[in-house]
């Protein structure tokens, strides 16, 4: 047996044998400490970015607010780690954060090689690459050779070597841990595509010295289902998280802001009131109070705010709903009910 196994087993038995109390659960260690602590990326606009007084903004920033809102009924209760790709399972697996919510991928392996749950889903996603538009070429299977920037412990990687495999193509991969280096090399001219994420490649052509000299080419070449991530093992928090984010999704269902939040909570519809917590214990039952999406919604907001607020038609993204709209739009938005 390894030395570190040995001091494992050791431990638990003296634990046992004193009797010792069961670890803490995670909102537990969460209320102890006054704040949720959330991963998020090292600045990825509309996602999770520090604006210009260093306050984080961001869809996968609201979704942490939210969650701090839910459990102390303050939204700001709540402290970010940035991390990037490669660091950031390991800072959730730690225990140094509560969630990972940073542009992440929910896959099988991260699933089951990692220990992880996805909470959700709060951006449809999928690869894309964005090229400069004096390389006059309109498809990627014209591509061949190229040489391709991208960050190290991402999906990206694995799919753009299965994207050029499958198209009989040879290409240079050339990965950075930092998405700041990956910009910068691409932008030097190093590499004749930037390839991740769609939304990345939104965000990131606007950090470029002239965004308009590059485009986003059609092709999507993998699924990419981007949302919150907890540790397995504690599946009260797993619920906090999941359910923090139906609620908002549930709530723009419903037609409940933050605008309207408050007054709705005297509304006549079972579905609201049992949302709003004006009806039924769904908050005590997660280890909350009842108003746990009340807070949620009247200090954050539905998904339709944070969604046109951080990466909307009307942000510098100008990201369309398009598959993130709700399934009642014809979108894969779909919020199981309070019930
Ligand atoms: N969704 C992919 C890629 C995630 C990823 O790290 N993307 C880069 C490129 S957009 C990024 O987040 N950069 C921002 C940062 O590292 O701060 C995954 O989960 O592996």
């Amino acid at each position: 047996m390894k030395s570190i196994q040995k001091f494992a087993l050791a431990a638990a038995m003296t634990g046992l044998m004193a009797g010792q109390a069961q670890a803490a659960t995670t909102l537990e260690t969460v209320k102890g400490r006054g704040h949720v602590q959330c991963g998020v990326s090292q600045g990825l606009a509309g996602f999770s970015n520090p604006d210009d007084k260093g306050a984080w903004t961001g869809l996968d920033v609201e979704l942490c607010q939210a969650v701090a809102a839910a459990v102390f009924g303050d939204s700001s209760a709540v402290k970010f780690t940035p991390l990037s790709a490669k660091e950031r399972f390991t800072a959730l697996s730690s225990g140094e954060i509560d969630i990972l919510s940073r542009n992440t991928t929910w896959t099988m392996t991260r699933d089951t090689q990692l220990g992880l749950n996805f909470a959700g889903v709060n951006y449809y996603d999928g690869q894309g690459m964005m090229i400069p538009k004096a390389l006059e070429v309109t498809s990627a299977t014209e591509l061949d050779g190229a040489s391709v920037c991208t960050n190290t412990g991402t999906t990206t990687e694995l799919n753009i070597t299965d994207f050029f495999r499958t198209n009989n193509m040879t290409f240079e991969l050339v990965a950075f841990e930092k998405a700041d280096e990956v910009v910068a090399a691409y932008d030097s001219g190093r590499c004749d595509i930037y390839t991740t994420d769609r939304s990345g490649l939104a965000a990131q052509r606007l950090r470029m010295t002239d965004p308009d000299a590059h485009i986003v080419l059609p092709e999507i070449i993998s699924k990419e289902p981007l949302g919150p991530v907890v540790r397995q093992g504690d599946d009260q928090w797993f619920n906090i998280v999941k359910w923090t984010h139906n609620a908002m999704i549930n709530a723009e269902e419903l037609g409940v802001n933050s605008a309207n939040a408050a007054e709705m909570g005297g509304s006549d519809n079972p579905a609201i009131k049992r949302l709003l917590g004006t009806e039924g214990e769904f908050g005590s039952e997660l280890g909350l109070s009842n108003d746990w999406a009340m807070n949620i919604i009247s200090q954050v907001g539905n998904y339709e705010e944070s969604y046109n607020r951080n990466v909307g038609p009307d942000t510098p993204l100008q990201l369309e709903r398009g598959v993130n709209a709700l399934w009642s739009n014809g979108g894969l938005m779909y919020a199981p009910p309070v019930r």
